[in-house]
């Protein structure tokens, strides 16, 4: 039987420029990581990270303003009616941005979901004005319960879970989500081949640099990164996805390092 998403394609109006949220326009620049030593306290997502988040976010993920869009067109596509859009690890909230332009005025739904009450808090400021369609909470990913979901989204996120937690939430976002509906997965991963693997990462420094961070604040970033972003191999994540019940799972971007899943439940 085919799904009801693809019965054929919607085409929806010309997208705006994507991916500037309120916090982004306040121009805060990353400069977390200038000092030597500045690496070696763990990483973790403060005050002082979530102020300079959206230059952070899109200095550091390769087209990430082009992964936030086609997660939206894909929530367009696969969102029903009545339902609710989860963002899991919604951070400074710029996905409900993309959503609001894509959407227009159709009706939807979202909730993003945070356990760094310095997100959430800058996710709420930005969006007060799109309320109730925009809703924001703090919560434990692993913990916090979602349910009437027909698309859940996590971009860059799952790789800061345990890796025992991972499985547990996609099974848990499987059960959460209606027929049809689907999930956009982002993740930083690793290759197959530890060759390309260390080619791929080095591309992916070059590409920082291009992006105005200095070697020094590169290599300290990765320090503070050790131990807190695990990322797991492309075909992990893939067999993770189908073990959760995810069918068909494909690979709907991908650059070096960083890939993007649309996993959906049928
Ligand atoms: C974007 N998706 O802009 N529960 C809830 N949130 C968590 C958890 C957890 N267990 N662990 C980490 N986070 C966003 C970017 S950033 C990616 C996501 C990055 C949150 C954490 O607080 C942070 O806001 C987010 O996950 C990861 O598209 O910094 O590379």
């Amino acid at each position: 039987m085919p799904f009801r998403w693809a019965r054929g394609m919607k085409f929806s109006s010309l997208p705006e420029p994507v991916g500037s949220t309120p916090a982004a326009q306040s121009g805060m620049k990353d400069e977390i990581f200038k000092k030597p030593g500045s690496g070696k306290t763990p990483f973790e997502f403060n005050a002082q990270v979530a102020a300079v988040f959206d230059d952070m976010v899109a200095r550091s993920v390769p087209f990430y303003k082009e992964v936030l869009q086609m997660s939206a067109e894909l929530a367009r596509e696969f969102y029903q009616p009545g339902t609710e859009i989860f963002d899991l690890g919604c951070s400074t909230g710029a996905l409900a941005g993309n959503l609001l332009r894509e959407f227009g005025d159709a009706a939807f739904s979202y909730t993003g979901i945070d356990n760094s009450a310095d997100m959430i808090g800058r996710a709420t400021a930005g969006f007060e004005a799109a309320a109730p369609r925009i809703r924001f909470r703090q919560g434990d990913i692993t913990e916090t319960e979602f349910t009437n979901a027909s698309v859940v989204v996590s971009n860059y996120t799952f790789q800061f879970l345990r890796p025992l937690a991972r499985q547990a939430l996609l099974r848990k976002i499987f059960a959460a989500l209606k027929h049809d509906g689907c999930l956009v997965l982002s993740e930083k991963c690793l290759e197959d081949s530890a060759d390309v693997s260390r080619v791929f990462a080095d591309r992916y420094h070059a590409l920082k640099e291009r992006n105005g961070y200095s070697k020094l604040e590169i290599a300290e970033k990765r320090d503070a990164l050790e131990n807190v972003l695990i990322p797991f191999r492309v075909n992990e994540n893939i067999e993770m996805l189908r073990e959760a019940g995810f069918n068909p799972v494909s690979i709907f971007f991908k650059a070096y390092n960083f890939a993007s899943f649309l996993a959906v439940k049928s």
